[in-house]
C-alpha cells in the first residue's frame, strides 16, 4: 500500500507505509520516500519541452530589460499545432511554455500589467499565447506547463517585496485559472539585479499555496519542493542521479529524505529564445542522443527547449531534428531483444539464444521507491557470468550502453538493497549492428 500525506506548507511528501506483501512488519518501523502519483507520471514522461517565446524573440536578446516596445511582438503566423506536432515527433509528453519571462513581457493579457501581448502588433492586442498553445496541447494530448519568472524587469512594484509578491500571485492566479489543467509550475531562479539593484523578497510559502489552491495536481519545479534543477543547464544528470534527497529547509518539511526527481534543462540551440544567426547551430542528432542518454538514462527527466521563431512556428532545421531524435530513439529501445520484470535481489533474463547485446536498460518500480542501492548486470559468456556493467542507483531508468558481448543469458544481481527490490524492467537491446 502507498499512502501520500500532505504536508503543511505547501509541499508533499509520500512515504511508503506498506511495501509488499509480506513486508508490512517491517514497514511499521522503516519508511523510504516514494514519489506522490504525479511525480511518478511525471517521471515516466522521459522527454518533456520548454517554448522560450516572448518579447525577446522579436529583439533577438536572451534577456529583456522590460523597456522593450509591446507592438513589437507580432508572430503573424503563429500555429501551436505546428508546435505541438513537433514535439510530438521526439517523443515529447509536456510543454511549459514561458508565460512571462525576465523582462515582464506576457503572453497572456494578464489585468495586471500593460507589458503584453493586449498592447502587441500581433491580432490587434486581442491575441492570447496562453490560450493558443494551451489549447494545442490539450488538443494533440500533450500535458501543458508555464514558466514564470519571479524576476520581472518591468514591473514597478519589483523590489517592494509585499507589492509584488501580490502582483506575482495574482499573475499565477490568472495564468492558472483560466487555461485548464497544469502539469508544471516553473519557477526560475534568475536574478541579475547588481548591487544596486532592487531587493526583492519572495514569498515562496504562499507562491506554492496559490499553486496548490488553483492546481493540486501541478508539479512546482526549480524554486519549489516537487521537482529539482539538475544544477546545469547542458541536459546532464550525474551517473547515480537519485530521486531520494535531503530536504530543502526552504520548501520541504523536516524530514530525514524527501522524494525530489531530478529534471535536466538544455536548449535544442545555444541560446533559449530563437535567434535567426543560430538556424545551423541546431544541436546534432549526436549530441541530442548523448544528452538522452546522460538524462534520461541517468534516472532523470529531459526538458529540452525548442524556441519558436518570429513567424510563430517552429523553424523547419529544428522540426527536422526532433522527427530524427524520436526516431532514434524508438530505433534503438523501442524493441528490446530480450525484456523482464522480477522482484528480489536476482532478476534472471533468459535468452531465447546466443544473441549479441550493446545496451542494457533497467528500470525500478519507483512507487516503491528506489530500493536498489548498487548492482551488478552480468551477462553469461560460454557458460561463464561476467559483469556487463555497475551501478549504484536504478531509479526510473538506467540506460547503460556496454562493451558489445555474446551473451547467453543475462542476470542483475543487486549488491546492496534497502527492503525487496522492485523491478519493472530488465531489457538488453542490441543497437549497433
Ligand atoms: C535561466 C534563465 O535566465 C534563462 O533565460 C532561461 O529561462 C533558463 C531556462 O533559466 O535561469
Amino acid at each position: 500500500m502507498i499512502k501520500h500525506f500532505s504536508i503543511i506548507g505547501g509541499c508533499w511528501l509520500a512515504m511508503a507505509v506498506a511495501g509488499l506483501a509480506g513486508e508490512a512488519q517491517a514497514s511499521v518501523k522503516y519508511q523510504i520516500p516514494v514519489p506522490t502519483a504525479e511525480q511518478f507520471a511525471w517521471q515516466k514522461m522521459g522527454v518533456i519541452a520548454f517554448a522560450h517565446f516572448g518579447i525577446n524573440t522579436f529583439t533577438d536578446r536572451e534577456w529583456g530589460d522590460g523597456k522593450e516596445d509591446p507592438q513589437l511582438f507580432n508572430p503573424e503566423q503563429l500555429d501551436a499545432s505546428q508546435w505541438v506536432t513537433a514535439l510530438k515527433a521526439a517523443g515529447v509528453k509536456l510543454l511549459i511554455l514561458t508565460a512571462k519571462h525576465h523582462d515582464g513581457f506576457c503572453l497572456w493579457p494578464s489585468k495586471y500589467t500593460s507589458h503584453s501581448v493586449k498592447n502587441s502588433a500581433w491580432k490587434g492586442g486581442r491575441g492570447d499565447v496562453v490560450r493558443e498553445v494551451s489549447a494545442a496541447c490539450n488538443k494533440g494530448g500533450l500535458k501543458f506547463g508555464v514558466y514564470l519568472s519571479p524576476w520581472d524587469r518591468h514591473e514597478k512594484t519589483y523590489g517592494d517585496s509585499p507589492a509584488y509578491n501580490e502582483h506575482f500571485r495574482n499573475q499565477l492566479t490568472e495564468l492558472l485559472t483560466q487555461y485548464g489543467p497544469v502539469a508544471e509550475v516553473w519557477f526560475d531562479g534568475a536574478c541579475g539585479e547588481g548591487p544596486n539593484g532592487k531587493k526583492q523578497e519572495y514569498d515562496w510559502a504562499s507562491f506554492y499555496k496559490v499553486v496548490r489552491r488553483c492546481q493540486p495536481g501541478a508539479l512546482i519545479a526549480i524554486c519549489g519542493p516537487d521537482i529539482r534543477w539538475v544544477g546545469n543547464e547542458t541536459g546532464v544528470a550525474k551517473e547515480n542521479e537519485s530521486s531520494v534527497q535531503k530536504p530543502n529547509p526552504q520548501m520541504h518539511p523536516p524530514v530525514d529524505y524527501v522524494w525530489y526527481p531530478a529534471e535536466c534543462d538544455v536548449s535544442i540551440r545555444p541560446g533559449w529564445f530563437f535567434h535567426g544567426a543560430e538556424n545551423e547551430r541546431v544541436k546534432s542528432l549526436d549530441q541530442l542522443m548523448g544528452i538522452y542518454y546522460q538524462s534520461v538514462g541517468r534516472n532523470s527527466v529531459l526538458l529540452l527547449n525548442v524556441p519558436p521563431d518570429r513567424r510563430g512556428l517552429i523553424h523547419e532545421n529544428d522540426v527536422r531534428r526532433l522527427a530524427e531524435f524520436g526516431a532514434e530513439i524508438k530505433r534503438r529501445f523501442a524493441k528490446p531483444l530480450a525484456k523482464t520484470s522480477g522482484r528480489g535481489s536476482l532478476v534472471r533474463l533468459p535468452l531465447r539464444r546466443t544473441a549479441r547485446i550493446d545496451h542494457v536498460l533497467i528500470s525500478e518500480d519507483i512507487r516503491y521507491g528506489e530500493r536498489v542501492k548498487e548492482y551488478v548486470v552480468e551477462g553469461q559468456i560460454k557458460g561463464q557470468w561476467m559483469p556487463l556493467c555497475r551501478g549504484k542507483v536504478v531509479g526510473s531508468l538506467q540506460i547503460q550502453r556496454i562493451a558489445p558481448a555474446e551473451v547467453e543469458a543475462v542476470r542483475l544481481r543487486c549488491l546492496q538493497c534497502e527492503m525487496q527490490p522492485v523491478i519493472s524492467r530488465l531489457a538488453v537491446c542490441a543497437v549497433d549492428q
